[in-house]
């Protein structure tokens, strides 16, 4: 079993040169936070007794939903996911006074920061009852995230990019992931053989740790004991790449832009030219060799020559290969 890689911390340089690519967890990159020594969940609920939070499709007032998650049962508990949580409880969060929490150094600049207000929705508090968590899937629209723990344990299980996890079922567009187990289900019927293999990490992340979670990779995520999570999707530069051919390539599955944001991709193009014209250039040349590179593959595969037009995806009996970057998020079928 391969565990997740445990550090101290991690300075940017390490990140960028090393481990944008790799789940980590630090165990002292938050400790200076006013939420690791402050929040609770009794905490919480003495101070936001009244604030309402979304808890998936209902929501509840913080006392109701304290109620709920003690006396629950349930197999899946209703899980505690809200993006609006600084507006709704009065915080500051970022580097300055009276703040509540910041964005970790390690992690560098965040490239959707030149979005301001039309980045997608990229904060969530999370709180749950043991039992509750994720079921597996990929974070959004090809950004990175972090997810620390104020309060109880988290159990990670997760896999690079290109791997088919066992009893995940990916639509061919690989835009959803179709029918999802439930965590416990997942669990009873997968977790060992998925563990045995070799691209498989696990880990347990606890409170005042914060994990890393790179662009693409697939995780399913278990509370082992009620608490409190923060976390936060973001675009480093190591994979600005993935994010703009999401963005480009991948229209149809793009998600939290508010709906003015009409073409996420033109706009986040803009304000790179604007502002990092060298980072958007190398970008953009990356997705171009891999463009490349992957028709490359496709014309192989079908036996044509160079000038053969572009298609989107291979129609029956092809066995799903599909075409074009951003297709894959990975490299796996490359040709060098
Ligand atoms: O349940 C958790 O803490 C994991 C959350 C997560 O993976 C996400 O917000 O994308
Ligand atoms: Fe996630």
């Amino acid at each position: 079993m391969n565990q997740i890689r445990r550090f101290e911390d991690l300075s940017y340089d390490e990140f960028a040169e090393k481990w944008s690519n790799t789940p980590f967890v630090l165990t002292r990159a938050i400790q200076p936070w006013p939420v690791t020594k402050q929040w609770t969940i009794d905490e919480l609920l003495l101070k936001y007794p009244e604030v309402e939070f979304r808890a998936e499709a209902v929501d509840w007032p913080f006392s109701t939903y304290c109620q709920y998650m003690r006396n629950s049962q349930d197999e899946s508990p209703l899980y505690l996911f809200d993006r609006r949580f600084a507006e709704k409880m009065g915080l500051k969060v970022g580097k300055g006074e009276d703040t509540a929490y910041w964005r970790p150094d390690c992690f560098g600049p965040d490239l959707f920061e030149l979005l301001g207000d039309e980045r997608p929705a990229h904060r969530w508090l999370i709180i749950g009852p043991e039992r509750s968590g994720s079921t597996f899937h990929k974070d959004p629209n090809g950004t990175s995230a972090w997810n620390a723990v104020i309060q109880g344990a988290k159990y990670w299980i997760m896999f690079p990019p290109s791997v088919d996890v066992p009893g995940v079922y990916v639509s061919r567009d690989n835009s959803e992931v179709t029918s999802p187990l439930s965590i416990p289900e997942w669990l009873l019927e997968f977790h060992a053989e998925a563990r045995q293999l070799p691209e498989c990490v696990e880990g347990i992340c606890r409170a005042g740790e914060i994990l890393h979670v790179p662009s693409g990779w697939w995780h399913l995520v278990v509370n082992l004991e009620d608490g409190i999570a923060l976390t936060q999707n973001f675009v480093p530069k190591a994979h600005l790449g993935e994010v703009l051919s999401f963005l480009r390539d991948r229209a149809d599955q793009v998600t939290g832009f508010k709906r003015e944001v009409s073409d996420p991709y033109r706009l986040f193009a803009e304000r790179l030219e604007r502002q990092y014209p060298d980072l958007l250039q190398e970008a953009q040349e990356e997705l171009e060799r891999k463009n490349g590179r992957k028709k490359r593959t496709w014309d192989l595969a079908i036996g044509h020559g160079e000038d053969e037009g572009e298609s989107t995806s291979r129609g029956g009996g092809g066995g799903g290969f599909t075409f074009g970057f951003g297709a894959g998020s990975d490299d796996e079928d490359e040709i060098p």
